[in-house]
């Protein structure tokens, strides 16, 4: 193994090391700033006095992703207490230990190498847990952090725990812990579902799903209910990776289709009371993957019909006959029908009569009222240009008219108050 040994005004930037009874310093990859060697095995320890703990904060990190990694023990790495496994160029959050020995090591591989990273460390004496942060996709009740305090957590719906929901701040001695260790949230390789409605998610998801994975999901519910799925976004390799939809409970009951690609599929619906979702990925390239929501209705109604922007709904019975009525807010039109129907349908499903109408800001209006309200075209989103559009408010002759406020973006638009 070369060692590189560069002066730089510290120390000198050697493959390891020994940290004993020193409250602060500095760790450098070997040749730091320059690039580090391959294939480097570098282990440091920073032993700080009995009683205090070890805190490293990151001023650089730059690694070969996945292949060049430094490796952080709380404690001597046989006790297995691993605190980080860091590489690629983000730079990591500070880390601290629980004991009084901090131990790091760099390993390298046989090629590509980057500038690597300066680490500061710094002994300090520990009063109370570490806060034990937020999990990606998840939500924690409680800030306590005392010896003896706990703190829960809930992941985003669609994700599983991994882990305890709850955990607890333990003292012993000067040392400081959550026991059981912070939980993550994931999004699991397949499932038994059987609430009546819920999501799935393709592993990993919002990251790319793993390679060579075989998940199946299966959504049951009672008899006397049929399944609803919409897609909410839908992204994975053409040709290669595939999400089968069957009509039923296995992979002998109907296939309702096959979908791959990132085109966002329609809604499905069952005709049973169980759906089966078989994903397969193949052994390379991956995608986002997907997000999906299910829903449970009885056989003989209508889906939830959903909610319109910038208006409300008055109805929430979806059985046949049925009627849900839409209405607007203020200075918007409805565009289509307000009502909607539940009837069956050619396909012998029930289903609404009419498409869901919609509420858009006009080009121009007319208004009379003693109040109202004068939106521009498509608001809250972008007006398009080449417009002149005219709002005529007439209010009778003994009353005044007040404007109370407007806005255009840029100064070749204007407003005409005549
Ligand atoms: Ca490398």
């Amino acid at each position: 193994m070369k060692i590189v040994k560069v002066y730089n005004g510290e120390r000198q930037t050697e493959c390891g090391g020994r940290f004993k009874g020193e409250s602060s310093g500095r760790i450098l990859s070997p040749g730091y700033p320059f690039p580090y060697d391959n294939n480097l095995r570098c282990t440091w320890t920073i032993e700080v006095d009995s009683g205090n703990i070890v805190s490293l904060q990151f001023l650089a990190f730059d690694t070969e992703a996945s292949h060049d990694m430094l490796k952080v023990w709380d404690g001597p790495p046989e006790n297995e207490m691993s605190l980080a496994e860091l590489s690629g160029s983000l730079l990591p959050e500070g880390i601290h230990s629980t004991l009084n020995t901090v131990t790091v090591q760099f390993e390298t591989d046989f090629y590509i190498s980057k500038s690597g990273f300066a680490i500061e460390f710094s002994s300090s004496v520990a009063t109370a847990c570490r806060d034990p942060g937020v999990p990606m996709n998840g939500t924690r009740s409680g800030d306590g952090r005392e010896p003896g305090d706990s703190v829960s957590f809930q992941c985003d719906p669609g994700y599983e725990l991994q882990g305890d929901d709850k955990i607890t701040c333990i003292q012993v001695d000067n040392r400081y812990y959550w026991q059981p260790s912070p939980p993550v949230c994931i999004a699991p390789c397949g499932g038994n579902l059987t609430g009546s409605n819920g999501f799935i998610l393709s592993p990993n998801y919002p990251h790319p799903y793993p390679h060579s994975k075989d998940c199946d999901w299966l959504i049951a519910v009672n008899s006397d209910y049929v399944l609803s799925l919409a897609f909410i976004s839908f992204n994975i390799e053409p040709n290669y990776d595939f999400l089968y939809i069957y009509d039923g409970p296995d992979s002998n009951s109907p296939l309702i289709g096959s979908f791959q690609d990132s085109k966002l599929p329609e809604r499905i619906e069952s005709s049973s009371n169980a759906m089966l979702l078989a994903f397969r990925s193949d052994g390379s390239v991956s995608y986002t993957g997907f997000h999906l929501e299910y829903k449970a209705k009885l056989r003989e109604s209508c889906f939830d019909p959903g909610v319109v922007l910038n208006g409300t709904r008055l109805g929430s019975d979806y059985k046949l006959g049925s009627t849900v009525t839409f209405y607007c807010e203020a200075g918007y039109v409805l565009q289509g029908y307000s009502t909607l129907t539940c009837s069956m349908g050619d396909d012998g499903r029930p289903g609404w009569n009419r498409a869901l109408p919609s509420c858009q800001a006009p080009c121009g209006s007319r208004s009379t009222g003693s109040e109202g309200t004068v939106l521009s075209p498509n608001f809250p989103r972008n007006y398009t240009f080449g417009q002149t559009c005219v709002y005529s408010i007439s209010v009778p002759r003994e009353f005044g008219k007040l404007i109370h406020s407007y806005s255009t973006q840029e100064f070749r638009e204007e407003i005409c108050i005549k």
